[in-house]
């Protein structure tokens, strides 16, 4: 349904009829800045271990000094995070929620789920140079 405003001829005299076009926001952000999309940084070492129920998946990881390691909780129980040279550590995550570490020494980094160590759920990082 259309509504058209019937004020043909009012007894306003001093409309303001014209003067706000002007001030019209152009399409100015449009101009085309080469921005550099297509590059995907390389120094900018990642890697996920998902924390299922009970299990670490990888539950062996090896990375390069430098590398964020990001530990994410998929399994529907609560897990934790110790490693056992206390070197990160994180309490109950539970799911969607993430823990993220960045080695910066060479080394072997096991660590666990606290909760769930005697089911097996354990995992070890290994830092290379
Ligand atoms: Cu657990």
């Amino acid at each position: 349904m259309l509504i058209l405003p019937s004020v043909s001829c009012g007894a306003a005299p001093s409309q303001p009829a014209a003067t706000a076009a002007t001030s019209a926001p152009a399409a100015a952000t449009a101009s085309a800045t080469p921005a550099p999309t297509a590059s995907p940084t390389p120094t900018a070492a990642v890697a996920t271990i998902e924390m299922g129920d009970n299990f670490f998946d990888p539950a062996q990881l090896t990375v390069k000094v430098g590398t964020t390691v990001t530990w994410k909780v998929v399994g529907q129980s609560t897990h934790d995070l110790a490693a056992r040279d206390g070197s990160f550590a994180n309490r109950t995550m539970s799911f969607g929620q993430t823990l993220s570490f960045t080695f910066t020494k060479a080394g072997r980094y096991p660590y666990v789920c606290m909760q769930h160590e005697g089911d097996g759920m354990v995992g070890e990082v290994t830092v290379i140079d």
